[in-house]
Order: structure tokens, then C-alpha cells, then sequence
């Protein structure tokens, strides 16, 4: 009796997860966030851009503008990241990842042979006359790497659809039927396409099936008779937008 419990309980909540809304939603679904941030490796940092929740991918990087506002010519070459804020207002992101330094030359610090007091993303960069045992500095300038949304890039996610089912050839899961079924809410060009099972939510990539069409331009499609055994399982698709379409 505690068994069949269980059972009706599980199945209660898959029914439940994969119940879809039916039109675009101003507002994120629990379950549909949780999938997000599961599944991608898209950290939420702030929502609604258009009523659709935004996401700033970690892994692009963008390096800002080379900036030079010193000279070595007093008590060195002063490029902290404080004086470059004020002097380059909203040039630099609030938390920068990385720093590089050359001299207007082109050398790197390392080929400059400088003795370097500060270069990091808290203080920017330093190169001190009193540091240097027989000259003065060279003359630097930095750049600073930074991550989106400094550097653009927010994505958009569709909510998931589900046209198709294996029974036939397969499951059809085509961008171009999507936009006619779905009229206004799918992007012109999507960036990403997320694909996973509607039963148990498993990322396509992971069911170690073969598909013929699984990109952002096209869409995705998994014919039955390209499986090594049994058919298609049945996916649900969703595309990442540009946050700004
Ligand atoms: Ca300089
Ligand atoms: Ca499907």
C-alpha cells in the first residue's frame, strides 16, 4: 500500500512538471526556472527584459578599451582602476576578471622588465619610479576583461515546446512549423536551442540518441529509424534569444 503510494505520488509530480503553459508568460514557472538553471550553466542574474526572464552566460568574456592616462614621468605610471573609472565613466564593468598591461610599445610587463607594484582587477595597475633600481617606468597602458552584460550577450530563453510526438517518423520538432504554430513568440535568430525529454526532463545530449537536425537555425528532429534500437524518446525544444530582439 506504501508502495503504490509512493508510485502515484512520483508520477503526480512528472505529470505536474511537464505541464506547459500555453502561451508566452509574462512571469517565469517555478519548474521552468529550475530546469533553466539546471540544465544551463546560465547563472540568473537579472530578470525581464521584453517580460522574458534574462540570462548572462559566465563563459564569454570581453576585453574593455585600452586605457593611458599617465605618464611615468613623476612618481610613475599611475593606471588604477579608481582614476580610470572617474576619467572613462561606464568604460569599465563593476567587477572586472582580468587585467592586462603593455607599454605603448607593445611589450608585455614581463618584456618590459619593469618591477610592477599593483596589477590586479581591485587596484588596476601601478608601476612605481622608487620600485625601479635604475630608471624610471615604462610607459603602460590596460585594458580590462570583463564579463556580459558589460559585453552584451543576455539570453532570452522561449518557453518549451512540444509539437511533435514519436509515433510516426519521428519527433518534428522544426523551427520553421514551431514560428507558424507559434506566431510572434520565437526570435528571428535564436542563439542556442535547448532540447530535453518531456517525461523525465533529460537533456538530449545525455539519452545517447542520434538525431539529424539538433541546431538554433533549424530546429530539432530525431527519426525513428535512425536510432539503434527502439524509437525516438519525445523532446520538448526551447531557443535562447538575444535579450534585446
Ligand atoms: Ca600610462
Ligand atoms: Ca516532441
Amino acid at each position: 500500500m506504501i508502495k503504490l503510494l509512493s508510485v502515484t505520488i512520483v508520477a503526480g509530480l512528472v505529470f505536474e512538471s511537464n505541464q506547459q503553459t500555453p502561451t508566452v508568460s509574462n512571469s517565469v514557472e517555478p519548474a521552468d526556472k529550475q530546469r533553466a538553471l539546471l540544465s544551463f550553466p546560465f547563472p540568473a542574474v537579472k530578470p525581464v527584459f521584453s517580460g522574458w526572464p534574462c540570462y548572462w552566460p559566465t563563459h564569454i568574456q570581453c576585453w574593455t578599451d585600452w586605457f593611458d592616462r599617465d605618464d611615468p614621468s613623476g612618481t610613475g605610471d599611475w593606471e588604477t582602476l579608481y582614476s580610470l573609472r572617474m576619467e572613462n565613466p561606464g568604460k569599465i564593468c563593476p567587477n572586472p576578471v582580468d587585467i592586462e598591461a603593455k607599454t605603448l610599445s607593445g611589450l608585455s610587463v614581463a618584456a618590459a622588465g619593469d618591477v610592477i607594484y599593483k596589477s590586479d582587477t581591485t587596484v588596476g595597475f601601478v608601476c612605481r619610479k622608487s620600485d625601479q633600481p635604475t630608471k624610471t617606468c615604462n610607459d603602460y597602458r590596460v585594458r580590462f576583461s570583463c564579463h556580459p552584460p558589460f559585453c552584451g550577450g543576455g539570453v532570452c530563453w522561449t518557453k518549451w515546446y512540444d509539437r511533435d510526438n514519436p509515433s510516426g517518423t519521428g519527433d518534428w520538432e522544426l523551427l520553421s512549423d514551431l514560428r507558424k504554430e507559434n506566431p510572434g513568440q520565437i526570435c528571428e535568430h535564436p542563439l542556442y536551442i535547448e532540447a530535453q525529454t518531456t517525461d523525465t526532463s533529460t537533456p538530449a545530449s545525455s539519452t545517447g540518441q542520434t538525431f539529424l537536425t539538433f541546431n538554433p537555425t533549424e530546429g530539432f528532429v530525431c527519426r525513428n529509424a535512425d536510432q539503434k534500437w527502439g524509437g525516438c524518446r519525445d523532446y520538448r525544444v526551447r531557443f535562447g534569444c538575444p535579450c534585446d530582439h
